[in-house]
Parts: structure tokens; sequence; C-alpha cells
């Protein structure tokens, strides 16, 4: 059997809706950690910096087309080929923040039309995190932060689908446990103050626990 690792970091998602708050969020939350001397990293998704990430760079700037499987495929594929660097860094006691993860992976394909079970399963066996921190965010508070960016997904009718199917998946997988949903409608320093309770929380539960995979 494998040992269970004693003080592993925590590996910690930020999922949320667009303009929900995750990078602004994400930002402060590693400058606290960084502050506060703990070992800490961000891993942003899509990782758009490997030959994966710039296929997918490319696709959400409409610069080029792709089959929805595939693509989906790709986004999968950009976790894998960074999935055993995050098992490694997380043993050796790095905490990692994760802006965005599998569950945007899920539901921005599904709301394509692509069946929920099938998108799924290409993420199954990832590094599961220990804490999902969803900014739920309703569409009347992001309209007021500003018109849609330019990206692919970045419109009214698909961000309405993502929104039905985060809620979908939000039920889905509440038996599991680890996601905590918070009003990301308030002030940034109120939805900030909240994070970190949830971070030292996670990090806290990560000792003494071995890392899980995503079932
Ligand atoms: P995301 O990464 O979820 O798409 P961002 O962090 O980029 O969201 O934030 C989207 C916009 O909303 C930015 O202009 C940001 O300054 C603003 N913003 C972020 N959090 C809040 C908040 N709690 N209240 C008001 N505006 C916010
Ligand atoms: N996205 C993101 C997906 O469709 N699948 C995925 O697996 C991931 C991680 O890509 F529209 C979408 C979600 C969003 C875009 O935008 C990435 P940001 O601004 O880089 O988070
Ligand atoms: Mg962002």
């Amino acid at each position: 059997a494998t040992p269970v690792p004693t003080s592993r970091g925590a590996l910690i998602a930020i999922e949320g809706l667009d303009r929900a708050g995750k990078s602004t969020q994400c930002d402060l939350l590693m400058e606290r950690l960084q502050r506060e001397g703990k070992k800490a990293r961000l891993q942003k998704f899509p990782d758009r910096t490997t030959t994966i990430g710039k296929m997918i760079d490319s696709y959400l700037k409409s610069t080029s087309q792709l089959d929805d499987h595939a693509i989906h495929l790709l986004f999968s594929a950009n976790r894998w080929e960074l999935a055993a660097k995050i098992l490694a860094d997380v043993n050796e006691g790095w905490t990692i923040i994760m802006d965005r993860y599998v569950y945007s992976g899920v539901v921005f394909s599904a709301a394509k039309g692509l069946g929920y079970e099938y998108c799924r399963t290409p993420d199954t066996g990832l590094p599961r995190p220990d804490a999902v921190i969803f900014l739920d965010l309703s569409a009347a508070d992001a309209a007021k932060r500003g018109g849609f960016g330019e990206e692919r997904y970045e419109v009214p009718k698909m961000q309405r689908r993502v929104r039905e199917m985060f809620q979908f998946m939000m039920e889905d997988v509440r038996d599991e446990g680890d996601w905590k949903v918070l009003d990301a409608g308030k002030s940034v320093e109120e939805v900030q103050g909240e994070i970190w309770g949830l971070v030292e929380k996670a990090e806290e539960f990560a000792k003494g626990t071995g890392l899980r995979s995503i079932a």
C-alpha cells in the first residue's frame, strides 16, 4: 500500500460562472498564502502555455474550429498533462489553488449538448480536490459586472446553459460533500474572508489523509 503522507498540501478548486470573481479571488488568495509564508501555487485551467493549451486558446479565441468532442478531450488532456506535477507538488507540501478544474470541463461541454456522463468520463482518475469552492452569482449580478469579453463562450445563451448545468452538477455531487457554495455577490473582501476560512479547513483536512482521485 502507498504510505499516507502526513504533511501534504491541499488541492483546492475555485469554480463558478464567468465574472463570479474566480481570478480576482485566486490572486488575492495567493498573495495571502504567500504573505503567511505558505508553500502555495496557482494552477489555472485551461493552462494555455502548453502545446495542448495553445490549441485550446486558439479555439476559445475562435481562430480555430474543433468538433465539440475533440475540444472536450483537449481540455481534459490539458489536466492530465499536468496531473503528475500536481500530485508530486501536493505530496511535497504545496497547496495548489486551481482557477477552474474538471467541473468547468463538464458543464461547458454538457451545455453544448454532449452527454453529462460522457463529459465526466475522461477526467475520472485525476487528482480530486480537497475542497471545491463554488462562487455563485445571479445572472443579474453578473450583468452588472460589465459586458462580455471576446471569447467563444461569453454569450448570453451559453452562459444561461452553463448556469443550469452547474446547478445540475451541484445536485449530482452533493453527497460527496466537498462543494462549498459561496454568495459571490458580496464584496471582494467578504468573499475573500469566507474563502480563507474554507482554505484553512481544507489544509487541516489534508493533513493525514492521502489525496483522492476523481471517481
Ligand atoms: P472570473 O475569473 O470568475 O471570470 P473575475 O475575477 O475576472 O471573474 O472578475 C470579473 C469582474 O468582476 C472584474 O471586473 C472584477 O474586478 C469584478 N469583481 C470581482 N469580484 C467582485 C465582487 N465581489 N464584487 C464586484 N465586482 C467584482
Ligand atoms: N472551459 C474551461 C471549458 O470549456 N472546459 C474546461 O475544461 C475548462 C477548464 O474555457 F469559457 C471554458 C470556460 C471558459 C474558458 O476561460 C476559459 P478563463 O477565462 O481562462 O477561465
Ligand atoms: Mg477568470
